[in-house]
């Protein structure tokens, strides 16, 4: 089993849930800030140009949720998950919503705003509006999570979304999860 990674992208989430699952692999760093994800050789193995995949050996999954859950349902004994179906399709709503609602929406705001507009003057508002976004994520996230409560997978997600955003300054009650470390230690 082989990553794609870029440090601090989106992969960091399956980075994070290798090593804690604990399941040989191996990893080639493809950075996502000097068009190393648009070559040939990468478009070749993730047409979409990005990170992560996860190289299977028979196969290659893209999409972080997709290759969470694939993780989730191989390798989650390993960790004492709960893979029984509710949980396997709250995790999915979870990670959906991460992905798009949180990721594809108000992260892309914040870091690619010249993926929304051409206009260079409108990118500076569009960031803005995507932090006020971002914060109303986060708190609902917090609401329903009190301290301990978050599963796994969520948090994981969390730690990606908001480590440079926040600046490590959020003072949360996951931030002290011990996974937070654990992706400090590979960030
Ligand atoms: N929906 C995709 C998003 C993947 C994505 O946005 N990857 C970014 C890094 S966070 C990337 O590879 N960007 C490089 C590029 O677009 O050139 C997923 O969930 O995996």
């Amino acid at each position: 089993m082989k990553l794609y990674y870029s440090p601090g992208a989106c992969s960091f989430a399956v980075h994070i849930m290798l090593e804690e699952l604990g399941v040989p692999y191996q990893k080639e760093l493809v950075l996502t800030g000097d068009g190393s994800t648009r070559t040939d050789r990468h478009l070749a193995i993730n047409p979409k140009g990005q990170v992560p995949v996860l190289d299977l050996g028979t196969e290659a999954l893209t999409e972080v949720p997709a290759i969470m859950l694939h993780l989730m349902l191989t390798y989650g004994a390993n960790l004492k998950l709960d893979t029984s179906p509710l949980r396997m399709v709250r995790a999915v709503e979870w990670m959906n919503w991460l992905s798009s609602g949180v990721h594809a929406g108000p992260v892309t705001q914040c870091w690619n705003p010249h993926r929304l507009t051409d206009e260079q003057s409108h990118q500076s508002s569009i960031q803005e509006k995507g932090q006020k976004r971002l914060r109303e994520a986060y708190h609902l996230i917090e609401g329903k999570f009190p301290k301990g409560a978050m599963p796994l997978v969520i948090s994981r997600w969390l730690i990606l979304v908001c480590l440079d955003i926040f600046d490590g300054a959020i003072g949360s009650a996951w931030i002290c999860e011990p996974s937070f470390r654990a992706g400090q230690v590979i960030a």
